[in-house]
């Protein structure tokens, strides 16, 4: 793994309608993660949160298609320039959020990097909704399906290019929650998911021991994208929408431990902690928890 991680904020809550989720960045800094690092002898640079312009009432409260547009796209241009120097400057970007339309720019800065850039989804949702399939206009539902392309341009082509990764290259673990629409998508492209079905089936270890291998075999980078309602919310209550029937807390920690085993790792994101809807910063804790073990704690 890189040794030098540089930590981006996003204070992002305009891709969904639940406030609180801005403070995301602060709570897991609040629940030690930038020690937890260093503890690891990681070299980390804390770049701060970048700032994101506020709508006003009248445009918050419009009831269009795609909530808070501007806002969230010119937040993703930043974040995505941010990324892409950290990575030239071959620091491993790690990204607090803030709500998951932050992927749309993470992945803009990252996939410049990469020919076949892998992406782990994990999630309780798909994020495969576009304008058009969106049930509720909020662009955290869009993020995974603005990467591939599909969506209005104003959010697939961030930094000026799209698509920024292909299907064969994404797998999805955790999903119970995906919309009509997104399952159109998911058959129509052939993306891999992994939902609770299968996770019960297989048991977790299989699961992450197989999507290692596939996209080993065919990926030249690998992003981690964790949404942390993939876990149960009795685990990760504070999260916008939880979804019950998740992925345990110990399931999560194998999952990490697996990926840092697999040395296969060069950017990583964890998002959607709300503390305002938390238990005592509970969900933060456990976004540093999994991050220890995403780095390596049982290795080191
Ligand atoms: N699929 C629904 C709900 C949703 C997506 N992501 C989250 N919730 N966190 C939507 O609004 O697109
Ligand atoms: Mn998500
Ligand atoms: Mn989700």
């Amino acid at each position: 793994m890189n040794e030098n991680i540089s930590i981006i904020g996003v204070p992002m809550d305009l891709g969904q309608c639940r406030r609180g989720v801005d403070m995301g960045p602060s709570a897991i800094r609040y629940a030690g993660v930038i020690e937890r690092l260093e503890q690891l002898k990681y070299d980390i640079d804390d770049l701060g949160d970048i700032s994101i312009s506020r709508p006003d009432r009248k445009q918050r409260e419009q009831k269009n298609k795609l909530r808070n547009l501007p806002q969230v796209a010119e937040a993703n241009e930043e974040l995505g320039k941010m990324v892409d120097e950290e990575i030239k400057k071959q620091r491993f970007p790690l990204i607090l959020g803030g709500d998951h339309s932050i992927a749309i720019g993470s992945l803009a800065g990252i996939s410049k990097h990469y020919e076949n850039l892998g992406v782990i989804w994990y999630d309780a949702h798909g994020d495969l909704n576009s304008d058009k399939t969106s049930p509720s206009g909020n662009i955290h539902g869009m993020p995974l399906a603005a990467n591939l392309g599909v969506g209005i341009e104003r959010l697939t082509h961030i930094l000026g290019y799209s698509p920024k990764i292909k299907p064969e290259n994404v797998v999805i673990i955790g999903a119970r929650c995906l919309d009509p629409g997104e399952k159109d998508y998911i058959r129509d492209l052939g993306i891999k998911v992994y939902t609770m079905h299968e996770i019960d089936l297989m048991g977790l270890p299989k699961v992450m021991a197989e999507t290692i291998d596939y996209l080993e075999a065919r990926t030249d980078g690998l992003h981690l994208s964790l949404d942390l309602d993939g876990l149960d919310p009795s685990e990760a209550p504070g999260v916008g929408t939880p979804v019950i029937g998740g992925l345990t807390y110990r399931e999560s920690h194998l999952a990490m431990e697996m990926l840092a085993e697999s040395n296969l790792l060069t950017s990583a994101e964890f998002v959607e902690v709300n503390p305002i809807l938390d238990d005592k910063n509970k969900t933060a804790s456990v976004a540093v928890g999994l991050i220890g073990s995403l780095f390596g704690e049982k290795l080191k």
